[in-house]
């Protein structure tokens, strides 16, 4: 699905603002059929869970409402109206007055609607959306909803950051012409220094496509006719880790003669390729430095914020990271278009996340039940994991920036069952886009000879927790037993290792002189062990810190007011930690 633009041809509006909400209610069964019955109002984009000082907004499990009007531009008449949701965290019901337009499954991927035949220019319109944050054994990522003694719903999951909800990015009204452009997918290969952009473009009607490669001075750099190419730029600036050159694909399709609709894309020229224990950008070996990050921050939950964007980039920068996971899902479509233009590297990942009984949010245990099984993962929970990847795939497959796609974090890949289940998922993902490697985050019980899957994937990416999980306080034994491990798999697989993630907890202010775990030391050593390891084994190609900051998670005993492997706080300031990390990386 394209990104919604405004050009020659389209026009958008953005629906940020404030929007009535409403919790679900029995008693008003179509909150979408009138004005909404409430007198609160919620911020879109934002998570609801933390703006209301109130606990049942904060726990609700099942659907909320949110509703606004607005006036349909006059100018767009004769257009064709689109309504576009970025996100509907996880489920999305979109009406416009009291019909139903579009209905999506999925938290972090963006669906849309045609409602040209309800939008008259120059008149008003009511949208409701619902959102629905239930998560079970047939969504990705999974959860399981109980019924407590007094009777309310309560969720919980396999993963340990909490779950945010609501309409945590933008909502858009556009117009597009009524031939016009429907998809537009690329890829780019280098010949010497002869940059190729291939691309290939989709209509909703007959007409004729014209397309121009312009450099950021503006000229034009290549130019082609047809619905499928290929277009050669001699001496290409090369998009490359640190340096974001992009080109624009112009897109013109054309009925007699004259332009009847025009869209514009970013194109980085550049290949990625994994060749032995190498990762490559543009045939050069490239080295991961950076974070698992999340969509997190006081207040807005996972609500995008241009400000926490740039932010967050910043310290990025400051800290010499050049990369960093989507760690657990689709990030939203502004963050990599900031990478694509900075020159940020990313791993794209899915929402899979808890495909595991013998793991919670980082607690250790054997699981009792086998996961891949009717009961519990099974073909629904599949063909979910397989739509998470298409939309992914289709969403982002344009950005330089994404290098590598994950399927997955930390899935149970012991068990027997789990190749059945991941071999279709993989070879899904290979038939989608043939041009990026493949890998997932590999969980502490997955080693080199219990692991059944890495074999599938071009990039072994670990998530290890030694000196934390296990050998807490004991970075001796820490350091002793990542190596062996490391030096397993190097014997076992001719691949890349990426350290998916490794990290402590600290509590920021809490100092010690001694091993003491959460202390901001403690962190700091911690990832100086692991990073003497890195530096002795020549296949490591990355290393990713969990976590950018500190994140909010499920409530319970075991995490205090959320998940402190932050190398920065929450509201972004500096542990200890984080100058080891700039020493390293940019010293
Ligand atoms: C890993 C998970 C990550 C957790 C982390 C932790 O991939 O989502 O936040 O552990 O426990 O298992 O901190």
């Amino acid at each position: 699905m394209l990104p919604p633009r405004s050009t020659r041809t389209r026009e958008l509006l953005r629906l940020d603002g404030l929007w009535r909400f409403a919790l679900d209610a029995a008693d008003a069964p179509r909150p979408y059929a009138s004005t909404l019955q409430t007198r609160r109002e919620a911020p879109v984009p934002a998570s609801y869970n933390d703006i209301f000082a109130d606990q049942e907004i904060h726990d609700h499990v099942g659907w909320v409402w949110y509703q606004r009007t607005v006036r349909v531009p006059r100018g767009w008449s004769g257009e064709r109206v689109f309504l576009r949701v970025d996100a509907a965290t996880h489920e999305g019901a979109v009406y416009v007055g009291d019909r139903l337009v579009a209905q999506h499954v999925g938290g972090y991927t963006p669906f849309e609607a045609d409602i040209t035949e309800l939008a008259i220019a120059g008149e008003e319109i009511r949208v409701t959306i619902g959102v629905n944050n239930e998560l079970t054994n047939r969504t990705i990522p999974p959860g399981t909803i109980s019924v407590d003694e007094r009777g309310r719903r309560r969720q919980s999951y396999r993963h340990d950051f909490f779950n945010y909800a609501g309409l945590p990015r933008s909502v858009w009204l556009y117009s597009v012409p009524d031939v016009h452009v429907t998809a537009l997918r690329t890829r780019t290969t280098i010949t010497g220094t002869t940059g190729v952009v291939h691309y290939d473009v989709e209509a909703s009607g007959e007409a004729e496509v014209r397309v121009r490669l312009v450099d950021e001075d503006g000229e034009t750099a290549a130019e082609a006719g047809g619905a499928s190419g290929a277009l050669s730029v001699p001496d290409a600036e090369l998009w490359r880790p640190g340096h974001g050159y992009l080109y624009e694909l112009q897109v013109e399709l054309l009925a007699d003669e004259a332009v009847v609709d025009a869209y514009g894309l970013p194109v980085g020229i550049r290949t990625v390729e994994v060749r032995g224990a190498r990762f490559l950008i543009n045939g050069e070996p490239f080295a991961f430095r950076g974070f698992g990050k999340h969509e997190d921050s006081a207040i807005r939950g996972k609500g995008r914020d241009d400000a926490l964007l740039v932010h967050d980039f910043a310290l990025m920068e400051w800290v010499g990271a050049n990369s960093f996971r989507t760690a657990h899902y689709p990030y939203a479509e502004e963050t990599l278009e900031y990478a694509d233009r900075h020159g940020i590297v990313v791993i794209d990942e899915t929402a899979a996340v808890g495909l595991n009984l013998g793991l919670g949010g980082g607690v250790h245990g054997v699981a009792e039940q086998a996961a891949f099984s009717p009961e519990m993962f099974d073909e629904h929970t599949q063909r979910a994991h397989a739509q998470a990847i298409r939309e992914l795939i289709d969403r982002d497959r344009n950005h330089p920036s994404v290098v590598m796609w994950c399927l997955m974090n930390e899935p149970d890949s012991v068990e027997p069952g789990s190749r059945e289940y991941f071999a279709p998922l993989v070879e899904l993902a290979r038939e989608l886009d043939p041009t990026r490697p493949l890998t997932f985050a590999g969980e502490y019980r997955a080693h080199a000879d219990t692991d059944s899957i890495a074999d599938l994937f071009d990039v072994i990416t670990l998530n290890r927790y030694y000196g934390w999980y296990s050998d807490s306080a004991d970075l001796v034994a820490a350091e002793r037993h990542l190596e062996q491990e490391l030096r397993a798999w190097t014997d076992a697989y001719d691949k890349p290792i990426m350290i998916g993630e490794y990290g402590a907890d600290s509590y920021a202010g809490l100092h010690s002189v001694l091993d003491q775990p959460w202390s901001e030391e403690y962190q700091q050593r911690l990832l100086e062990t692991f990073h003497r390891v890195f530096d002795r084994i020549d296949a490591v190609v990355g290393e990713h810190v969990w976590n950018f900051a500190d994140f909010q998670t499920s409530p319970g005993f075991f995490r205090v007011d959320g998940n402190k492997k932050g190398v920065f706080t929450r509201d972004r300031q500096p542990k200890a930690a984080a100058h080891v990390l700039r020493a390293r990386w940019r010293g």
